[in-house]
């Protein structure tokens, strides 16, 4: 029977379907009924059905490293939370949680911290994520809403995205917009970003800006609008405050300055300026260029004052449009889930708020003040305040800033309880108690994303082993803690429960309200189709658009102007740390890696961690393309891969925030992370620290490609993953071994008499080449080099697909080039199809000069189409040999670092 369900990725929120044949294989396609997606799914999304085994899950309890007992492990979780709050108080303990949890998981640990602990030391990694957007959204309109739907991006004659990589990031919205683009040739897109990104592919205007100055070019705007008097007077006179003070700070910044503060051209930022001027439909969308930052709260009122202005908000095609991150980042906004937050979109510091909530609780104790934010909670773990920490489904020893104090920090922890579906992450290795959570596929509930619809995530999986739902866990520990009101026999109850409670004494105050599905029974929670928010007895279907009527959740229900006034960023560059650290996301890897590190598929795109830089701080550090760089902030240090490329803003370094200790050494970037945070929103600086680079030259580099896996090095710069049908371990070293024969066999593991070895060596040269065949079969492969130019990974982890190896691969792995007709399909660009680079740019040279046209002859960007911005860039960088002269060479492109 298949199962209506939603990706565990994204806040975009795709409808899923997933089946499982009477062998027990899943597959999993978009659902095209749901609205957020109509059948498509990014190359995440596709590849799901690749991630749900069950190796490396958590499936048991464990208490020290040991298996352990349900009741053994919750009675020793409750007996230790209960003994710490009575000897330090409720605030010595505390619960870091995550907008990847079901919205009532979260409601229930909301409910247990705030209301029976009596402590608001809880937060969630949306304090990484959304924090900035909240409080800018609660200063604009008094309220968290998001104002517009996904109709509002296909009706928009100007999109506008700043600091929002949506190509990669939010791929099936990116493609709709790029879909209603094709069918409205009025339609203009924008993109604010330091970096050239895959998303600047499909705009027609791209404005480099340099970082963190979206203050003052959102300020300019607003000037540059005022001045050209594209104001809606009634909308600004009537239903807003504040214009006045907004306008007074941006009195006189011209064009000319905002530009050079910015480091813009005047004609380019003019042009941006004039088209928003001019475009009624306006929608800005904007993500974590935006949030993450010191200024991140006033950027988000920059952003929304120049709509305010134009009465541009609550109607069809315009709006301030915040993107949020991961699939439940809104859902726990709504419970309240952030340290200063309370249920249903109340207020923690607001006293009738909590005397709402503790009536409706029953609750015994009520947190009264704001509890400490992420980065101030593990300052409070690490220097003892804290005495016990409960972690669900998030991984900060990976995505908190300063990383190695957070780690520093659950060293030093008495009491660390991780609920995770995965055994091995950088987390669990600090766990006392493990707890196992059931995962994607398993659980059941509901999530809310970036246009406030909440859609179901439905089991089509039976649970394994002893792994329970995170909901039920927490109940289990609060009922031993003697706690009542936490006996729900389902997720639909806790659902209902925090239905009400978004009703109760509302009174059109607030503007969470779903209080119309208080009343649904099981069956009509097991049905619930998608639907957005507010959902009451006047919108029993839900709410597409807020403010259509002006009303907004201030005192006096005017939406707020608010003056912001650029600041530099905390941590300035300096002689000793010329570069700005920039993180962010890659196209096919989610955070941590923890599920979207297990399928080679999704690997085969970018395997390292790497740093991108210009060519000309490149030129600076000394370091090279394809070479190694050592990246040091006065936080940590880290190993990447350089890539340089132009599409790099001088100054700046880009570093995915992916990979960890599961799948590198050396490539955490928040390490070095300075963790610096707004001071409205608490939310991290992580796009913006100094930091220097200097060449990382290690004597040899090797890789092995392995049908067993490898053994992860100890230390020093490795990567480590699944590759197609094999292993595949990236590593470098300064000692040599006395013989690599031996040193390759016993990396591979292979030594008995069955094996056939074909070994090169050139030891004047440093090159040293082995293989091992088992009946004629390639069982694996080792390559050691001076320097990075070994062999075409991809075209060796294909040879393991083959039964038997034929004379002329056998011929190639000697000679470490593909032979006669053995092809080297180049870095995969495609994972949908596995179609590399000197595929396509082979075709393009045949003639194919469309994305469409390589479609056609090889199917790459025919499934996701999130490969489609690479091919564009591929057809309009790729030289086309003239009959007449010799082939020019060809551009260096960021592609080439999977290799
Ligand atoms: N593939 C993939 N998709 C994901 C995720 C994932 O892990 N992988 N995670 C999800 C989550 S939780 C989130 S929050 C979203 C994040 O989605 P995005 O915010 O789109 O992604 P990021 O790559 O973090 O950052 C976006 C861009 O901000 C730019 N930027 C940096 N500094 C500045 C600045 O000062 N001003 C401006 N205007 N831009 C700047 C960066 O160069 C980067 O291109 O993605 C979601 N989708
Ligand atoms: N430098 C830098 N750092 C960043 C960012 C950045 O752009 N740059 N982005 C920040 C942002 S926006 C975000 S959202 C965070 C994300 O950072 P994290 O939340 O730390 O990353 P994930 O890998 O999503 O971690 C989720 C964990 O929960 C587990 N898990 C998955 N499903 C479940 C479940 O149902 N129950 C339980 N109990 N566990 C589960 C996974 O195995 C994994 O260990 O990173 C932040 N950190
Ligand atoms: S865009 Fe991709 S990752 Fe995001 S919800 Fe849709 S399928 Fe999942
Ligand atoms: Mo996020």
């Amino acid at each position: 029977m298949p199962v209506k369900t939603t990706c565990p990725y994204c806040g975009v929120g795709c409808g899923v379907v997933a089946d499982r044949d009477a062998d027990g294989k899943v597959t999993v396609s978009g659902d095209r009924e749901h609205p957020a997606n109509f059948g498509r799914l990014c190359s995440k999304g596709s590849a799901l059905a690749e991630t749900i085994g069950l190796e490396g899950r958590l499936l048991a309890p464990l208490m020290n490293g040991q298996p352990a007992t349900w009741d053994d492990a919750l009675d020793h979780v409750a007996g230790q939370f209960a003994r710490i709050i009575r000897e330090h108080g409720p605030d010595a303990v505390a619960f870091y949680v995550s907008g990847q949890l079901l919205t009532e998981d979260y409601y229930v640990v909301n409910k247990l911290s705030k209301g029976f602990v009596g402590t608001a030391n809880i937060d969630t990694n949306s304090r990484l994520c959304m924090a900035s957007s909240v409080v800018g959204h609660k200063r604009a309109f008094g309220s968290d809403t998001v104002p517009g739907c996904y109709e509002d991006l296909e009706q928009a004659d100007l999109l506008v995205l700043v600091g929002s990589n949506s190509a990669w990031c939010h791929p099936i919205l990116h493609q709709r917009m790029l879909a209603a683009k094709e069918k409205n040739p009025a339609c203009r897109i924008v993109v604010i970003d330091p970096r050239r990104t895959a998303t600047c592919e499909g705009a027609d205007l791209h404005l480099p800006l340099r970082a963190g100055s979206d203050v003052m070019l959102f300020n300019g705007l607003l000037a540059y609008l005022a001045g050209n008097n594209v104001i809606d007077r009634d909308f600004v006179g009537n239903v807003t405050s504040g214009v006045a003070d907004a306008l007074a700070q941006v009195a006189g910044q011209t064009v000319a300055r905002t530009a050079g503060a910015c480091g813009l051209t005047e004609g380019t930022l003019e042009l941006f300026f004039d088209w928003f001027a001019r475009t009624e439909r306006v929608v800005t969308l904007y993500s974590q260029g935006v949030n993450q930052s010191t200024s991140g709260v006033d950027k988000v009122n920059a952003i929304i004052n120049c709509h305010l202005l134009t009465g541009r908000i609550g109607r069809p095609g315009m709006g301030p449009f915040s993107l949020t991150g991961q699939p439940n980042a809104m859902g726990g906004r709504e419970v309240g889930g952030l340290a200063n937050q309370l249920a249903a979109h109340m207020d923690l510091e607001n006293a009738a708020h909590r005397d709402i909530v503790q009536r409706f609780w029953r609750a015994p104790v009520m947190a009264e003040k704001g509890g400490l934010k992420a980065v101030d909670m593990f300052d409070a773990i690490a220097d003892g305040r804290i005495k016990a920490v409960w972690i669900m489904s998030t991984n900060p020893v990976v995505s908190l800033p300063d990383a190695d104090r957070v780690r520093a920090a659950l060293d030093a922890c008495e009491l660390v309880v991780v609920s995770d579906c995965m055994r091995h992450t950088d987390t669990t290795r600090h766990a006392h108690v493990l707890l196992p959570a059931l995962a994607w596929g398993e659980k059941d509930g509901t999530v809310t994303n970036s246009e406030r619809r909440i859609s179901r995530q439905r089991p089509f999986l039976p649970p394994p082993g002893e792994a329970r739902a995170d909901w039920r866990i927490v109940c289990d520990v609060a009922r031993r803690m003697g706690y009542a009101g936490f006996d729900y026999a389902a997720a639909a109850e806790v659902f209902r429960e925090h239905a009400e409670l978004s009703g109760f004494e509302n009174g059109g105050r607030r503007d969470f309200d779903i209080s119309a599905l208080a009343t649904c029974d099981d069956q009509a929670y097991e049905a619930l189709e998608p639907v957005q928010w507010p959902v009451t007895r006047d919108a029993p279907s839900g709410t597409a658009r807020m403010f259509e009527t002006p009303h907004f959740f201030t005192p006096d229900h005017k939406a707020r102007f608010v003056a912001v006034k650029p600041r530099a960023a905390r941590n300035a560059t300096s002689r000793d740390y010329p570069l700005v650290l920039n993180t962010g996301r890659v196209r096919d890897q989610w955070h941590t890696m923890t599920r979207t590190g297990k399928t080679a598929r999704l690997l085969s795109h970018i395997f390292e961690p790497y740093a991108e830089f210009h060519p000309e701080d490149a030129r600076m550090a000394g370091v090279k393309h394809d070479g190694l760089a050592r990246l040091t902030s006065p936080w940590g240090k880290m190993i990447a891969r350089v890539v340089v490329t132009s599409e790099q803003r001088r100054g700046c370094v880009f570093v995915p925030m992916h990979w960890n200790e599961e799948f590198a050494g050396a490539g955490r970037v928040n390490a070095l992370v300075n963790p610096a945070v707004d001071p409205l929103s608490g939310q991290p600086e992580s796009k913006h620290t100094p930091v220097k680079a200097d060449p990382f030259r290690p004597k040899w580099h090797a890789f092995i490609l392995s049908r067993n896996e490898i053994t992860r090095p100890a230390s020093g710069y490795w990567v480590h993953g699944q590759a197609g049908n094999c292993w595949r371990l990236e590593l470098t070293g300064n000692e040599r071994p006395e013989s690599w024969r031996d040193w390759a066999r016993t990396q591979l593991g292979l030594d008995d008499v069955a094996i056939e070895w074909i070994a090169y060596r050139d030891p004047a040269a440093g090159r040293y080449r082995y293989a091992a065949v088992r009946d004629g079969r390639l069982e694996g492969c080792v390559f050691i080099a001076p320097n990075h130019t070994l062999p075409s990974r991809v075209w060796l982890i294909g040879l393991f697909a083959e039964q038997e190896l034929s004379a002329n691969a056998r011929m190639s792995l000697l000679a470490g080039q593909p032979f006669g007709d053995g092809e080297d399909r180049g870095a995969i660009v495609c994972s949908c199809f596995g179609i590399g680079r000197n595929q396509i740019t082979a075709e393009i040279r045949n003639g194919a000069d469309s994305v469409e046209a390589i479609g056609q002859c090889l199917k790459a960007g025919t499934n996701c189409g999130g490969c489609k911005p690479e091919i564009s860039k591929l057809i309009a960088t790729t030289a086309i040999p003239l009959p007449s002269s010799a082939a020019a060479a060809q551009p260096q492109l960021a592609g080439s670092l999977t290799e």
